[in-house]
């Protein structure tokens, strides 16, 4: 791989076992997720691809613990080329000079490579920003010898079918499901209805344009049973260029009441290639004029943090409200496009600083679904509040394949913290009146349910619970689960009374709706001051959960020798409950969410006491541990960490990039530079900015938008520089202490 600043190239053309980068080269703009597949023939039912819509599943067939299952549905491919030169398809042999590249400042994925020696093609693409239901895709086939008779149709197929769920399997991946059960095809458009239960209808149109040395050349209509466009027949001379511009675009009626006029419209109007293009450009402009990060250094690591961001970038959805950010994103079909905690811890505080209306629209997302939520919980026999389910999916439905996303209630603290953590930056009130202070009441509702009071012991008990560390599946009293849960109760307590006296006409409204009273409050309070977290005083060190110091010791490097798993080296499932084993980050993440809450030596003595037992078998695990590494000042142990954040895509080191990338690693990423190298922490008004930076970097450049201010830094060796844009600035900034 090089890096080059804003641009990642692979030169490795790996015939045969291409999918395995083609996640990494995604492009999108949270309407699409288009993987970096091949769309010229020679790929069999694989080269398929996948172009995924958000929100747009098909039926789903594996068992989920509740609900109707639904799997991310491939689209038609709206990039399909069929490529022959002298009467022969172009195909995976006689390449040279092979290169793909991500361009992450325009947000273009190309491929360039030269063919049988006799023409040298280059196809790109790219998701308009501007238009979000809009992609463009370029071709160039430049002829290298005399009389090259090109046939070339660039249309759009319905002949597609999924990549395969289970495809982090061992490549090349196989063919999943047809999710298509009719299909209309026109001239340049198609209407294709899904297998999904709305029956939903998915319209694709096309408008392409041919160029033979920068003059105009017609092309012919074509179709046949499965595909429509256009066909270019023509012979090039030797240095003859062939582009075709195409501008494709996609309605659903899933969300676009208006799908099938939008089409039309879409096909009556001139569309300008370039137009689109320059658009999409300068939206892309816009968003990395507030999220852009500059490391200075001699080493990858400002090329690769940039590809972090620009992921999280092309998969928020700014469109609707209506869907959420996956676990992987737009990019694969592993847990079929699925919201988990990943969105709320892990991939929001970046958009809550560089995009607050992106973040907010995440968190509406949240509200949308509560009610169902509310039902969630009533179907578990909990007779107030609401349960978010642990997978969900764009309906608010719970999609985990077994019951233990029942038990992982952290979620519920970690929504109720991501909307705290969203108003203190944003300081967006209307937000927490309008939708906030209901998910909040709903979420202090589920906790006060959820906990017992021991007359025993006195205390407040969260039983029966799946923390952050799923190999320890139902524990009592988990650290993370109980400090979160205790926060967001006080949280709730906060936001009621300040409802009540700030704004008394919503105040007694949503009360009334949800037939909220005060006296619930005082329960509140008591068990947040009352709940019991397992402690050793002599080693200030906070218990994952009471029982974790008595169970037997793990010997690590013998039961996971690689990259896998633990449970791909044979270790069965089960037995991980008698050992202190913790899958990915839990005390260690908790004590980086909640800083205030723990001395440094409970800092140092839980990551010294739970990193030897980790086994990062999930991706969410290495940004918690660089966070809080430098947050201790184990400054080199935190930028080994960080290494592993910033590069787990793109060196694949998870083994399982096919399918899909790691969105909540890509938040991690940031967060583990911005709050653990820079020190940067914003409340109340007060942005402080305490940096500690790894040796190998020389400065860090960022921006940062904190309650509508712009605000930039620059953290160097050499110390801190930081201005607010605004020319009121009413954000105090304290750099190591400093106002
Ligand atoms: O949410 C995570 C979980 O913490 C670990 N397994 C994968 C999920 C989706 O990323």
């Amino acid at each position: 791989m090089k890096y080059t600043g804003w641009k990642i190239i692979s030169d490795e053309f790996e015939n045969g076992n291409r999918q395995s980068k083609d996640a990494l080269f995604t492009v999108g703009n949270g309407y699409f997720g288009i993987r970096g597949f091949f769309e010229e023939n020679g790929e069999a039912a694989v080269g398929n691809g996948g172009i995924y819509v958000a929100g747009i599943v098909g039926k789903g067939f594996h068992k989920s613990y509740t609900g109707k299952s639904r799997e991310l549905c491939n689209i038609a491919n709206i990039f399909r080329v069929r490529l022959s030169v002298n009467g022969n398809g172009i195909n995976g042999t006689e390449v040279s000079d092979f290169s793909r590249t991500l361009d992450m400042k325009n947000a273009v994925y190309s491929r360039r490579y030269i063919w049988n020696n006799s023409v040298a093609l280059e196809f790109s693409r790219f998701a308009d920003m501007a238009d979000v239901h809009r992609v463009g895709q370029k071709i160039v086939v430049k002829s290298l010898t005399d009389n090259n008779k090109i046939d070339l149709y660039a249309l759009i197929d319905t002949d597609v079918v999924n990549l395969n769920k289970v495809s982090c399997e061992p490549l090349p991946i196989q063919p999943g499901r047809d999710h298509i059960t009719e299909r209309k095809i026109g001239a340049n458009s198609v209407e294709t209805v899904l297998d999904d239960e709305d029956c939903t209808r998915l319209y694709a149109a096309q408008k392409v344009m041919a160029f033979i040395n920068g003059k105009p050349v017609g092309g012919v209509a074509y179709a046949d049973s499965r595909a429509t466009g256009m066909r270019y027949g023509i012979v090039l001379a030797r240095d003859d260029e062939l582009v075709i511009k195409k501008v494709a675009a996609v309605y659903t009626s899933k969300y676009e009441p208006d799908a099938k006029e939008e089409t039309a419209a879409f096909l009556r109007t001139d569309i300008d290639y370039d137009a689109v293009f320059n658009d999409s450009c300068a939206e892309w402009e816009k968003r990395w004029n507030a999220a852009n990060v500059e490391i200075k250094t001699d080493t990858d690591d400002d090329t690769a943090v940039r590809y972090n961001l620009f992921e999280l970038m092309c998969a928020c959805p700014v469109h609707t409200d209506k869907v959420s950010i996956g676990a992987r994103g737009l990019t694969g079909e592993m847990y079929e496009g699925c919201v988990f905690w990943d969105t709320e811890i892990f991939q929001l505080p970046f958009f809550i600083y560089s995009d607050p209306a992106a973040a907010r629209r995440l968190l509406t997302f949240r509200y949308n679904t509560l009610e169902q939520a509310r039902r969630y919980a009533r179907e578990l026999r909990m007779e107030a509040g609401a349960q978010y389910p642990w997978q969900v999916s764009e309906k608010g439905i719970e999609q985990t394949e077994s019951s233990a996303g029942f038990f992982s209630v952290h979620l519920m603290a970690d929504i109720a913290y991501a909307i705290k953590n969203y108003v203190n930056a944003s300081g967006d009130d209307e937000f927490l009146v309008s939708m906030g202070a209901e998910m909040l009441i709903e979420i202090a509702r589920f906790w006060e349910k959820r906990s017992i009071h021991s007359d025993f012991d006195g205390y407040y008990h969260i039983m029966t619970v799946r923390g952050p560390n799923e190999y320890s599946p139902i524990v009592d009293d988990n650290a993370f689960t109980n400090y979160m849960a205790a926060q967001n109760l006080l949280y709730a307590v906060a936001v009621a009374d300040m409802l009540e006296s700030d704004h008394p006409q919503e105040y007694k409204k949503l009360a009334e709706r949800i037939g909220f009273c005060r006296s619930e409050i005082k329960k509140w309070k008591d068990i947040a001051d009352n709940l019991y977290v397992g402690y050793d005083e002599k080693k200030h060190l906070v218990a994952e959960y009471p029982t974790y110091f008595n169970r037997y010791p793990f010997d690590i490097k013998k039961y996971k020798p690689t990259a896998k798993r633990i449970l791909e080296s044979g270790t069965p499932y089960d037995f991980l409950y008698f050992y202190q084993i913790t899958k990915q980050a839990d005390t260690v993440l908790l004590m980086c969410l909640l800083p205030d809450l723990f001395s440094d030596e409970e800092k140092k003595a839980a990551y010294e006491y739970y990193e030897p037992r980790t086994v990062h078998d999930s991706s969410l695990s290495y940004a918690p541990h660089a966070w809080l590494a430098s947050r201790i000042l184990k400054t080199e142990e935190a930028y080994a960490y960080f290494k592993q954040c910033a590069y787990l895509d793109i060196n694949d080191m998870k083994l399982n990039a096919v399918s899909g990338i790691h969105f909540a690693n890509f938040g991690g990423t940031w967060m583990s530079l911005v709050f653990g190298f820079c020190g940067i922490s914003f409340e109340n008004g007060v942005l402080k900015i305490d940096p500690k930076l790894p040796e190998k970097w020389e400065s860090v450049k960022l921006n940062l938008t904190c309650r509508g201010e712009n605000i930039h830094i620059e953290v160097s060796k050499k110390g801190v520089k930081a201005f607010s844009l605004s020319k009121d600035s009413k954000i105090k900034i304290l750099c190591e202490g400093n106002e």
